[in-house]
């Protein structure tokens, strides 16, 4: 009797436990990597809440292509080299994203476009994402090509993404309660703070070359990794979420 109340006891305290610690994934695309020249129906996939905190809404920016920093290498890791020309070079970059309407996990949504370019979207409001639960934002990929002439093997865009929970000015910003960013360390007001777990930890896109449409030129040898990752200009003027012509997040 005594030892099977104990036994109990200790069996919730292990769930109680499990339940508060930090156990889920990070927030990342269902698809990290997709092959070049397709149409691809992806999902942003929440990961987490903020602690017990749903996460209310998301924001989301894609690497423009415009003054992005591109940087290649010949392995998949190691120390990359800058590269200072145009991102055509590599792919045929620019306004591929379109989101897909979908209501199930939150009230509203939109896309963000600059020039009448989607350089990201957003989407929030209703009750949220339970902070045990993962869920689903879908959007749509339009077939980017990788420059036939190029020895670009793969082409890595890191997205920046602030998966919020309470809204706050950006001052408020902390993954205690308020925001969880998953944004590349770039120098923007979105970066976090080094300490926090997600400190540059974005989701990445990668976009492969299809060798059998699209082989590497015979001067290329293995070819080339390039790695895409937004300026802190974009992720600055891209994360914050308007709604109907109005900012409110992070709080004006
Ligand atoms: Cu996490």
């Amino acid at each position: 009797m005594f030892i099977s109340k104990s036994i109990k006891m200790s069996l919730s305290m292990v769930i109680l436990m499990t339940a508060f610690q930090h156990v889920q994934a990070h927030t990342v695309l269902e698809m990290p990597t997709i092959s070049d020249g397709k149409k691809v129906t992806n999902n942003i996939d929440i990961g987490h809440g903020c602690k017990e905190f749903p996460v209310i809404g998301t924001s989301v920016v894609i690497p423009d292509g415009i003054d992005s920093t591109i940087m290649t290498n010949a392995a998949d890791e190691g120390g990359k080299d800058g590269f200072s020309g145009d991102i055509s070079s590599f792919i045929n970059w620019g306004n591929k994203i379109r989101l897909l309407q979908n209501r199930s996990v939150f009230s509203e949504q939109g896309e963000k476009t600059v020039d009448s370019n989607v350089v990201g979207f957003w989407s929030g409001g209703g009750p949220g994402v339970a902070a045990d639960l993962d869920a689903y934002v879908p959007f749509i990929i339009n077939p980017a090509n990788i420059e036939p002439s190029s020895c670009a093997k793969k082409v890595r865009f890191a997205i920046a993404i602030a998966d919020v929970c309470k809204i706050t000015p950006l001052s408020g910003i902390s993954d205690e309660t308020a925001v969880n960013l998953w944004t590349p360390a770039v120098g923007s007001k979105y970066d976090g703070l080094k300490d926090s777990h997600a400190y540059n930890s974005p989701a990445y896109l990668s976009i492969e070359r299809d060798l059998a449409i699209n082989p590497l030129p015979e001067n290329c040898g293995d070819g080339l990794y390039v790695y895409v990752e937004p300026s802190a200009a974009q992720v600055d003027r891209d994360m914050p979420i308007i709604f109907n012509g109005t900012q409110v997040w992070p709080a004006p």
